[in-house]
């Protein structure tokens, strides 16, 4: 088997498919514009490689790569069948996705030459023979991309979808705002962006070699609502959702800088160069909530996602308990302290996203004080989190620092790689990671929505790096987010061998792992 993540079920066969210059996609009348989307989209990826023209018929031919649509409950919505035949190539499916993750498989099955952007000639194109019967283990397979500490280019975020939905990954949380940038265009508030978007500086080393000294060089820049636009269909077309994550009422130093009343002091303040946790944080007047709201309008409507997460950790609370104005709201909502008054914030937008049939998500620090109703929690502090609000009747995200943070060392010898945050996260780790914690019963588990990997990009100053610390490592994750059963890190070694393959077609910069680089 060559297809990553691992599929629920495959049987090989005998014989094989040839695609030549006369193999045609066979769309019948009866399937949707929406999956039939899906068929010219495997023949523009298969023809950029073979040169073929793979043209689209409606009729049903030998020497073909057929779509069927299957009756919807057969096969849950990311569901297919794949089965390949000497004479032709059927796809079952239910929906769109089901046929992209298809076509995704049919990719891998064939040489990883496949994934080169430029006519490869003298390729015989062989299909094994094999059927295949797929679905995931998990309903959010997530990937977090912070472009934030650095500043990641469009073209980036989109080669980066592209490599997520190579994995049936479906979720990209983005991580827009935070104390070192504010990286998303609001309408309403242009100086978030004009200010806000920009540092003088840059921590140079780790934050914890003293004395921190800045580089001295102005780094930034935002997303505009068309870059968005443009980024939220160019996922959406992969069977991806875009979840965008707006820190409040932590991680608001940009913001701040950008707009002084926002804040608790009467300092100004600059956007930070400088890694690590900041007191500085959003104030609970009134005004500041409104402003929370009319942002949250703006990325209402650019974000089509269910979920929108709204940041929620790391908030210290010293700049609360040293303003009166903080200290008089809290008597007077009667709240107990400045726990109960961060999840009044919370609270607040929790009732604003679902006035709007939006559902707040939030780091695991939203359950100090009380968990707003109905939110749902992203655990990162470990997994006690994520089990407590399971317990508790909310669903979760899992997303542990100890096995999905990508910003941990690959390799014990700090010194053999390039500077990362710490940690120590090898391949292996990543692959053992199990993703429903064993503490919670059956029905309890029926709240892990899901998982996913974290990049935050304080130590990768560029997409080169990104690559880097991502991959392989988010090839195990998609194996344990997609791929019911049993692990074999050995066969998955073997299957991550060919997936390298493709990234060097790719031009992705991934790790060679240790275990591959006698035979790579
Ligand atoms: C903690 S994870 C953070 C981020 C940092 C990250 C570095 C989380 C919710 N907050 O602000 O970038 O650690 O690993």
């Amino acid at each position: 088997m060559t297809i990553l993540p691992q599929p629920a079920k495959f049987i090989a066969q005998s014989g094989s498919f040839d695609l030549n210059a006369e193999t045609a996609i066979v769309v019948p009348h009866s399937i949707p514009a929406s999956s039939g989307r899906v068929a010219e989209q495997l023949t523009t990826w298969l023809r950029l490689a073979t040169g073929y023209p793979l043209p689209l018929r409606e009729t049903v031919s030998s020497n073909s790569i057929r779509f069927e649509l299957l009756a919807s409950p057969s096969l849950p919505n990311e569901g297919y069948r794949l089965e390949v035949g000497d004479e032709q190539v059927v796809i079952q499916a239910t929906a769109p996705a089901g046929f992209f993750y298809a076509a995704q498989s049919l990719r891998q099955l064939l040489p990883p030459e496949v994934f080169a952007t430029t006519v490869q000639p003298g390729m015989v194109w062989r299909v094994p023979g094999v059927w295949i019967e797929d679905a995931p283990r998990l309903g959010w397979r997530g990937a977090m991309l912070d472009t934030v500490r650095h500043y990641m280019p469009v073209d980036f975020i989109k080669s980066f979808l592209d490599l997520l939905a190579l994995h049936k990954l479906n979720v990209f949380h983005w991580h827009l705002t935070d104390d070192q940038g504010w990286r998303l265009e609001i309408e309403r508030y242009p100086r978030l962006t004009e200010v806000g978007a920009w540092r003088s500086g840059t921590l140079v080393g780790h934050l914890d070699d003293q004395p921190h000294h800045c580089d001295g060089t102005r780094h930034g820049g935002f997303y505009t609502q068309a870059d968005v636009r443009e980024i939220v269909s160019y996922a959406a077309e992969r069977h991806i959702t875009v979840i965008p994550e707006i820190e409040m009422p932590g991680h608001a130093t940009a913001a701040i800088a950008a707009y002084p009343e926002l804040g608790n002091r009467s300092e100004p303040l600059a956007v930070q160069g400088i890694w690590g946790i900041h007191t500085s944080i959003f104030n609970v007047q009134p005004a500041t909530l409104e402003f929370l709201k009319h942002v949250l309008d703006e990325v209402l409507t650019l974000f089509p996602s269910k979920f929108i997460h709204i940041g929620g950790d790391e908030v210290p609370k010293k700049e609360w308990r040293e303003s009166p104005s903080v200290q008089a709201q809290i008597q007077a909502l009667g709240l107990k302290d400045e726990h109960q008054m961060q999840s009044y914030v919370i609270k607040q937008i929790g009732i604003f996203l679902s006035s709007h049939g939006r559902h707040l998500i939030g780091w695991d620090e939203i359950l100090e004080g009380g968990l707003a109703e109905g939110a749902t929690v992203m655990s990162w502090r470990g997994e006690a989190g994520g089990i407590a609000a399971a317990k508790l009747g909310h669903d979760v995200v899992m997303a542990p620092g100890s096995h999905t943070y990508l910003d941990h060392y690959q390799v014990e010898d700090r010194t053999a790689e390039p500077l990362a945050i710490g940690g120590f996260t090898p391949l292996e780790k990543a692959y053992a990671y199990e993703p429903i914690p064993k503490e919670l019963s059956k029905t309890e588990a029926r709240h892990v929505l899901g998982a996913q990997a974290q990049l935050w990009t304080e130590y990768m100053p560029t997409p080169r790096h990104v690559e880097f610390m991502a991959f392989p490592r988010l090839c195990a994750l998609a194996d344990v987010f997609w791929t019911p059963g049993a692990k074999d890190y050995a066969a998955f070694l073997l299957r991550l061998e060919k997936q390298l393959q493709r990234f060097d077609q790719l031009g992705v910069n991934y790790r060679p792992p240790e275990a591959l680089r006698s035979t790579t």
